[in-house]
C-alpha cells in the first residue's frame, strides 16, 4: 500500500475513534474507488489489525498490530550483552543483510537487528524466508566467538536449543529439531535458523544467526505453498504469544548457553539438543545440491555434524543437507 494514503486510511479511523466508517466515506476521505478501499482493509488485515464490519454501518478497527518497541524489549531484559544494542526496523529486505554491514563496521557482540517485515528473507540454499508484517520473529543477532572456522555450526544447534526452551518457557508447546536447523512442532516448521559467516582465512570476524519463528499468523495467513508445511505458535497453541517476550527469553537463554559453550565447549550443549532431536535413530533420507543418502541417522558428532548409516552398512558424515522423515 502506499504510505500515504495507509496514512490517510488510518488517520480516519483515527479521526473517527469507536464510530463506524463506510466504503463510501472513507473513499470520499482518501480520495479512491470503494474496490480501492476494501482491498486496503484487506491489507491492513494481513498487517495485523482487526477490523470489525457491520453492514450498513462500515468498519471500525477494534485492534492494531502488536508492535515490537525497543521499551518492551528493554523491560526485564537480563543480559549482559545479547540484545543490549537492538536495530529495530519497519521493513527490510533481510535481517542478515544489515547484520553483516553492522558486523563489518564493528557492531559490538550480541548486536540484533529485528524487523517487522522481509521483503526478500531469506533460507539457506538461496531459498526464500517468507516474513510478513507483525505476526513473526525476524531477527539476526551478531556473534563474535573465537573458536574455529569448522565449528561454527554448531552455534546453528545451539540457536535451536535456546528456541526450543525459549517456547517451551512461555507456552505449553513440545517442539523439536530436525537436524540441523528447523523447529518443527508437530512435524511442521515453526522455526527456520540461518548461521552465515564473515571470515578472514581460518579466523572468524561474527558468525550472523538468522532466527525467523512463525508466531502470531493463522494457517491462511502463509501462502498456499506452505500451508501443509508450516505452523505457527498461534496456531498451535491457539492463543497469541507476546512476539517481545518470546525475543526476550531467547535473548536470555541463548546467552547462557552461548557462555557454556565458550567455557565448556559443545559437549553440554550436544546432550540438550540430542534431547530435542527428533531425527535421530530414525530412517531419513539427506538431500544435499550433489547426491542424497538414505539411513538411519545415527547421532551427531562433537563437531555437530550428521552421522548417517546407509542401507549396505557404509558410515556417512553430512555436513550440510536437508533432510527428510
Ligand atoms: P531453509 O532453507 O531451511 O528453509 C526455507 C524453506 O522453508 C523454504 O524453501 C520454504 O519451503 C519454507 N518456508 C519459507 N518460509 C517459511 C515460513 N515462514 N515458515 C515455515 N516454512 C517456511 C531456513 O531456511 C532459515 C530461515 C531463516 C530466516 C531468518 S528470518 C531473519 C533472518 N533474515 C533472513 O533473511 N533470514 C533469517
Amino acid at each position: 500500500m502506499q504510505s500515504q494514503l495507509r496514512k490517510d486510511l488510518l488517520d480516519a479511523f483515527t479521526n473517527a475513534g469507536e464510530a463506524y466508517l463506510s466504503g463510501q466515506r472513507i473513499a470520499e476521505l482518501i480520495g479512491c474507488s470503494r474496490t480501492a478501499v476494501w482491498k486496503h482493509i484487506e491489507e491492513l488485515r494481513k498487517e495485523g489489525f482487526e477490523l470489525e464490519a457491520v453492514r450498513r454501518k462500515g468498519y471500525r478497527i477494534v485492534r492494531t498490530p502488536e508492535k515490537i518497541t525497543a521499551d518492551e524489549l528493554r523491560l526485564g531484559l537480563k543480559t549482559n550483552f545479547i540484545g543490549k544494542n537492538v536495530h529495530y526496523e519497519e521493513s527490510v529486505e533481510s535481517t542478515q543483510k544489515i547484520a553483516h554491514r553492522l558486523a563489518y563496521d564493528n557492531a559490538p557482540e550480541g548486536t540484533v537487528i529485528i524487523a517487522e517485515e522481509q521483503v526478500s528473507g531469506r533460507g539457506r540454499m538461496d531459498r526464500k524466508w517468507h516474513s510478513p508484517k507483525y505476526t513473526g520473529v525476524w531477527m539476526s543477532i551478531i556473534l563474535r566467538p573465537n573458536i574455529p572456522l569448522p565449528k561454527a555450526p554448531q552455534l546453528t544447534l545451539l540457536a535451536a536449543v535456546a528456541i526450543v526452551q525459549a517456547i517451551e518457557d512461555l507456552t505449553d508447546l513440545l517442539p523439536e529439531i530436525k537436524w540441523p536447523n528447523d523447529i518443527l512442532i508437530r512435524g511442521k516448521k515453526v522455526t527456520g535458523i540461518l548461521t552465515e559467516l564473515e571470515a578472514e582465512a581460518d579466523r572468524i570476524n561474527s558468525v550472523i544467526i538468522g532466527i525467523g519463528i512463525n508466531v502470531n499468523p493463522t494457517i491462511e495467513d502463509f501462502p498456499s505453498e506452505l500451508q501443509e508445511i508450516a505452523t505457527s505458535l498461534f496456531v498451535e497453541k491457539g492463543e497469541k504469544v507476546s512476539r517481545s517476550d518470546l525475543i526476550k527469553r531467547i535473548f536470555m537463554n541463548l546467552e547462557k548457553l552461548y557462555l557454556l559453550y565458550l567455557e565448556e565447549g559443545f559437549l553440554p550443549i550436544k546432550l540438550l539438543w540430542e534431547g530435542y532431536a527428533i531425527s535421530i535413530g530414525r530412517k531419513i533420507t539427506a538431500r544435499t545440491l550433489s547426491n542424497s543418502i538414505t539411513g538411519t541417522a545415527q547421532g551427531i558428532t562433537d563437531d555437530g555434524v550428521l552421522i548417517m548409516v546407509d542401507d549396505h552398512g557404509k558410515t556417512h558424515h553430512v555436513y550440510s543437507a536437508d533432510i527428510e522423515l
